[in-house]
């Protein structure tokens, strides 16, 4: 899924964009005036879609793409060689991505908070900078922007000025980073609508077709925008996992058979309570991990310190042993918090450190399977929630079935 949404979904709007650019005659007669409105339909949902789901940044980012795509359609055309036109293709090539590079390092606000306002107030005042630099005419400026600047450090050759390939560059290098460690699906569709802008721009066409490209990158934007609302809906921010809501969905598209296990963390508000809420968030993360391991099924986040795991096409007796080797599996690993004071690398010899401590965590795990419930979600849910009470009645640390 993931593969499909920041992969092959993008690489297949670009190649759409490639051939209405290159192959025109593939695309029903009505082509040019659909790519007339085309920016705009994209730009207009990108920008709602961005106001709704408070993504202050992604507002920024289809603003930024809105005027480049104005500057190039109605300034450029008039003189691509030379004059007006030219510079304001250099300027917008320059200045677009290190305007999306900049975005993707803003922290996100919501749509309408001060730093995206003032972000937009700094992105509304660059046409009118380089109007004035224009007007003013310092011809020095405008060549500048076209010049080779050092020629062992261009692709020669390029429609797009040496100045503009290294904002492209530094821009592709900055958003990778902030995609790499936040694992952010904006700075994902950024970096896609980044390889858009170059391709329209480096790829030498008029302003109509380097507006397609430019679009295909917003609406690879907004396609990111939906992913990451998805996201925020169906998994669980602190974990990873997916949520009690996926597990739902989950058991509504099993055919057949199917077994399922509550899995609950014994006695996990005296973890809380001794050591603190962050640590008590770090077990949790530890038993998230180990029961997203469990083998042949599927580990969901109920809810607080509890946990599902769906076996598709099983029963309870099948998974009854696996459900032993990981409640055991819990109750021998040592749970070693990290301290501030962790050294990063493993030391030859450990010296337990002031913050270097081990906790004793167990689950309880009750299991019911679809066999005598005919099936029905809700009941195999609550017979697990009720074998899962007995394991506690009757000790914890112990699968009950
Ligand atoms: P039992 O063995 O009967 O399950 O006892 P318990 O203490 O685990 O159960 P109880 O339901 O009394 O307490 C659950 C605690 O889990 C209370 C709540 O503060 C804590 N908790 C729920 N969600 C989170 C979370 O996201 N982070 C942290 N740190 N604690 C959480
Ligand atoms: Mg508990
Ligand atoms: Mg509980």
């Amino acid at each position: 899924m993931k593969v499909v949404a920041s992969f092959l979904l993008p690489a297949a709007l670009l190649a759409v964009a490639a051939l209405a650019v290159n192959a025109p005659g593939l695309f029903p007669a009505s082509l040019p005036a659909f790519l007339s409105l085309f920016p705009w339909v994209v730009l207009a949902a990108g920008a709602v879609l961005a106001v709704r789901f408070r993504r202050g940044r992604a507002l920024l980012a289809f603003v930024a793409v809105a005027a480049a795509d104005q500057l190039l359609q109605r300034i450029a055309p008039a003189s691509p060689s030379g004059g007006a036109g030219r510079f304001a293709l250099d300027a917008t090539a320059l200045l677009l991505p290190l305007d999306l590079a900049a975005i993707a390092l803003l922290p996100e606000r919501s749509a309408l908070s001060a730093s995206v306002l003032g972000g937009l107030a700094a992105l509304a005042a660059q046409p009118a900078l380089l109007a004035f630099l224009w007007l003013s005419y310092h011809p020095g400026l405008a060549a500048a922007l076209h010049r080779e600047l050092v020629p062992a450090l261009g692709v020669p050759g390029l429609p797009l000025a040496q100045p503009a390939q290294w904002g492209f560059a530094v821009a592709l290098v900055v958003v990778a980073v902030v995609w790499a460690r936040r694992g952010d699906p904006l700075a994902a569709g950024l970096e896609w609508a980044l390889a858009a802008a170059f391709i329209g721009l480096a790829a030498g066409g008029d302003a109509r077709s380097a507006s397609v490209y430019l679009t295909a990158g917003a609406l690879i934007l907004a396609t990111s925008l939906v992913e990451s609302a998805f996201a925020l809906a169906y998994r669980d921010g602190l974990t990873g996992l997916p949520s009690r809501r996926a597990l739902d969905e989950a058991i509504a598209v099993t055919r057949g058979a199917f077994a399922v296990a509550m899995a609950d963390i014994d006695h996990f508000k005296e973890v809380n309570d001794r050591w603190g809420h962050d640590v008590g968030d770090q077990v949790l993360r530890m038993v998230a991990a180990r029961l997203a391991a469990v083998e042949g099924g599927r580990a969901f986040r109920y809810g607080g310190e509890e946990f599902a795991l769906l076996f598709a096409g099983r029963s309870c007796a099948d998974v009854r042993g696996g459900l032993e080797a990981l409640r055991k599996a819990v109750a021998e690993a040592a749970f070693t918090l990290r301290g501030g004071d962790r050294p990063k690398r493993r030391p030859k010899q450990p010296r337990p450190t002031a913050r270097q401590v081990r906790i004793a965590v167990t689950i309880s795990i009750g299991a019911a399977d679809s066999g005598a419930h005919r099936g029905r979600a809700e009941a195999v849910l609550k017979a697990a929630d009720a074998a899962l009470y007995r394991a506690k009645q009757e000790g914890r640390n112990r699968v009950v079935s």
